[in-house]
């Protein structure tokens, strides 16, 4: 997510940060700087000039240069600059007082409708709001299978039934009330292009549902083109903010530091991956804190929360303290990481570790051997790894489709790491 452009920003506060005091004409050569990166990330051009113009204004205002330290201010007011710009606080979603709540999804060809109509519906349904799902692209019956297998895995229903939009989102409404679904979420179809019939019929389907939010489905990797489609969709159908899909595919940015500040609408929601429980709230300041390779340790929390209970925390402190934590506890350790996302995303919001995760390449492969490795094992050599002897070790690296070496060097690093905890144990 965003690395060109945190990569190239986090070249230019380097560079500031190992000076000491700075002139005013160093502060003109950094916002240069600044400037052309987000050019270079496809920001929108009005909006990287009136960004640099606040930032300079604030840069001069706040008396920067008198500071103790010149540079953190300059990055502090770059960083408020990209929150804003973003849109401030993380927006919402608005539900009605009572009964169902009516949500359209729409938006080009591919940009991301269905899955996130199943990526929304999964959420909501964590939140206990009895998800419902529409099928109104009526124009592939490929397009409704699609949301079915999607309804199936995360266990929420599916409308569907033969007809025209309008007709078939009206019948869902009714059968919501009639249910108590509390949240309605329409795919619609999507188009190449923007084109008269599209909007005719999507207008009409929100006249007839009259959606509390109609969100643009927009893929952030087409840049400023998805600002501009944005745009186009605002102006014919009133949109109450836009989903920015597929960044966890985007390397510059453009897109998400735009299309808050061109349409004023919010962006509501990042999808980050192909699978269904890949969506975040949109959160502009961790967001800013990613792009200028601060970390971002709050998600890391939240995404370690999810697959972590308390309780399982406890007991693995309890392991570690005396000092009987087998192979078996480091397997699911692996295994719950793992679940939290690719390894090289977690290192990333961990302040200051943005380029070792980028330089060391962080490897998965590796951490499927060790699964394959530990999964060869009987019960009692993943609990007692002291009995795995030479031909032990041949046996698991047979079963496991590795090396000798590579068992050897997984046990020494499981005995190194045990080492290490007991010491940290004690201070516990
Ligand atoms: N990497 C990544 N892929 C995504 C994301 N969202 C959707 N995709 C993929 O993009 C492709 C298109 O997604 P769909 O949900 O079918 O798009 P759609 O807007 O419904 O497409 P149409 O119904 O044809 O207009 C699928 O292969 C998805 O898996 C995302 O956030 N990240
Ligand atoms: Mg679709």
């Amino acid at each position: 997510m965003f690395q060109t452009l945190s990569d190239r920003l986090g070249a230019i506060f380097q560079r500031l940060r190992s000076r000491g005091k700075l002139t005013q004409a160093d502060v003109a050569d950094v916002l240069r700087e600044v400037r052309i990166a987000l050019l270079e990330a496809d920001v929108n051009l009005k909006v990287v000039k009136d960004f640099i113009a606040s930032v300079r204004e604030r840069a001069v205002g706040a008396e920067v240069l008198e500071s103790l330290t010149p540079a953190q201010s300059i990055i502090k007011i770059v960083r408020d600059g990209l929150v804003e710009l973003m849109g401030g606080e993380t927006a919402t979603v608005r539900f009605a007082p009572s009964g169902p709540t009516p949500m359209m999804l729409v938006g080009l060809q591919g940009s991301g409708k269905t899955t996130h109509a199943a990526k929304l519906a999964l959420l909501f349904k964590e939140q206990g709001r009895r998800p419902l799902l529409v099928a109104c692209d009526v124009y592939r019956p490929a397009a409704i299978h699609q949301l079915q297998v999607l309804g199936e895995q995360i266990g929420v229903p599916v409308f569907s039934q033969p007809g025209k939009p309008p007709q078939i989102a009206a019948a869902a409404m009714d059968e919501a009330r009639k249910t108590g679904y509390g949240a309605v979420v329409i795919d619609t179809a999507g188009r190449l292009q923007i084109d008269e019939p599209l909007m005719d019929e999507l207008a009409a389907l929100a006249a007839e549902v009259k959606p509390l939010e109609t969100l643009l489905v927009v893929d952030s990797m087409t840049g400023q083109e998805a600002v501009n489609v944005a745009k186009a969709f605002d102006e014919r159908i009133a949109l109450t903010g836009t989903i920015l899909t597929k960044l966890d595919g985007d390397s510059r940015g453009g897109a998400a530091l735009s299309i808050r500040a061109v349409t004023g609408k919010p962006v509501k929601f990042a999808g980050i991956g192909e699978k269904v429980t890949a969506i975040e709230p949109f959160h502009p300041d961790r967001l800013a804190s990613r792009i200028l390779g601060m970390g971002d340790v709050l998600t890391l929390i939240e995404r370690t929360q999810s697959v972590f209970s308390e309780g399982q925390a406890k007991e693995l402190a309890g392991k570690i303290r005396r000092h009987d934590l087998t192979l078996q506890d480091f397997l699911e350790q692996l295994r719950q990481v793992r679940r939290m996302g690719p390894l090289g995303d977690l290192l990333k919001m961990i302040p200051g570790m943005g380029k070792l995760a980028a330089g060391a390449k962080i490897d998965e492969n590796e951490a499927t051997r060790i699964e394959a490795i530990i999964c060869s094992m009987t019960p009692r050599e993943r609990a007692e790894p002291r009995v795995l002897n030479a031909s032990r070790r041949k046996r698991i690296a047979a079963g496991s489709g590795t090396q000798v070496q590579d068992v050897n060097r997984l046990i020494k690093q499981f005995e190194q790491s045990r080492q290490l905890m007991k010491r940290f144990a004690h201070k516990m």
